[in-house]
C-alpha cells in the first residue's frame, strides 16, 4: 500500500484542529506543523508532529521533505498589524512555497478567504453566487494578504508547474451559530471541508484553481461550480441551524451588504476577535 505523507501547516488552528481527525486515513500519514503545541499522537493515529513556524525557512525545508502534498493553513486568521501579516501570511507563504518547490512537493492547497474578496456586495453573482476567481477586493489587511497568497500561488504554478488550488474559506467552525445570521451564508462544515481537501488531494492534474469554500447553505452567496469540477460535493447546509441564529443581529449597511461582513467596518490594522 502506498502511503500519502501531507504536511499540514496551522494543523493547531481551527480549521487545522478541525481536520485532524477528518483527514485521518490507515495510507495516510498526517505531517502537522504548528508553533502552538499540539496533542500527542493517539494509538494508532498515523501523525508526525512539528513544532515550527511557516516563516523558518530551514524548519519548512525539513518538513516539506518527502511531502506528497502540502496545505497550507498556517499564519494569522483574521485582522493584524500591516507588518504581522505581511510577515507571517505574505513572507510565511512565500517561505512555504518555495520549501515546497525546492523539496518537489507537487502539489499545493492554499488557504484563502472570502475576505480577498470582502467588499464584493452579496448579491452581486446573481442566481449562481460570486464566482471563485472573481477579481481582490479586499476589506482588510488580512483580505490584502489572502489576496497575495492567491497570486503566490498562480505565480508557483506557472513558474514550477505545481499543482495549486487555493480555496476562499467561508466561515469553517464546528457550527455556524456562533456567527450569527451571516453564517448561514458562509459556512463550510468541517465535513465538507475534509471533503473539500479530499476533493483537491484527489483530483488529477487540476493546475492552477481559485475555488470557493462553502457548503451548499440555502442562503449561499458564493458559487460552488469551481468547486465542484475538481469533485467536491457538499452535504451539509447552515439552515439546520437557522432557528438557532434567528434572535441574533444581522448585520445592517456596508457590513450586511458585503461578502466580508464585519470586516468591512473593523479597525484597519487591529486584532480583530470577530
Ligand atoms: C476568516 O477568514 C477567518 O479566518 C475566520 O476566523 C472567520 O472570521 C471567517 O473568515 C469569516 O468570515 O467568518
Amino acid at each position: 500500500m502506498a502511503v500519502q505523507r501531507v504536511l499540514i501547516t496551522g494543523s493547531a488552528g481551527i480549521v487545522g484542529n478541525l481536520m485532524r481527525s477528518r483527514l485521518r486515513r490507515p495510507d495516510r500519514v498526517l505531517r502537522l506543523l504548528d508553533l502552538a503545541p499540539q496533542s500527542a499522537a493517539e494509538p494508532g493515529e498515523n501523525v508526525e508532529l512539528v513544532t515550527a513556524s511557516v516563516t523558518d525557512s530551514a524548519a519548512m525545508a525539513e518538513a516539506c521533505a518527502g511531502a506528497d502534498a502540502l496545505i497550507h493553513l498556517g499564519g494569522h486568521s483574521r485582522e493584524n498589524s500591516w507588518e504581522a501579516t505581511l510577515d507571517v501570511n505574505v513572507n510565511g507563504t512565500h517561505t512555504v512555497l518555495e520549501a515546497a518547490r525546492t523539496a518537489g512537493v507537487p502539489r499545493v492547497i492554499l488557504a484563502s478567504s472570502n475576505h480577498s474578496v470582502g467588499f464584493r456586495r452579496n448579491d452581486e453573482g446573481g442566481e449562481n453566487g460570486v464566482p471563485a476567481d472573481s477579481t481582490p477586493r479586499p476589506d482588510t489587511y488580512y483580505g490584502v494578504s489572502k489576496a497575495a497568497i492567491e497570486a503566490l500561488g498562480s505565480l508557483y504554478h506557472s513558474r514550477f508547474g505545481m499543482d495549486v488550488i487555493v480555496v476562499r474559506i467561508g466561515s469553517c467552525f464546528e457550527t455556524p451559530i456562533q456567527l450569527g445570521p451571516r453564517g448561514l451564508t458562509t459556512w463550510l462544515s468541517p465535513d465538507d471541508a475534509a471533503r473539500l481537501f479530499e476533493a483537491c488531494l484527489s483530483c488529477p492534474s487540476p493546475g492552477y484553481r481559485l475555488i470557493w469554500g462553502v457548503s451548499d447553505n440555502t442562503r449561499r452567496v458564493y458559487s460552488l461550480t469551481e468547486a465542484e469540477a475538481l469533485g467536491y460535493k457538499s452535504l451539509d447546509n447552515a439552515e439546520t441551524y437557522a432557528e438557532q441564529v434567528a434572535a441574533m443581529p444581522t448585520p445592517a449597511g456596508i457590513a450586511g451588504e458585503h461578502l466580508g461582513g464585519g470586516f468591512c467596518t473593523a479597525p484597519l490594522g487591529e486584532f480583530n476577535p470577530l
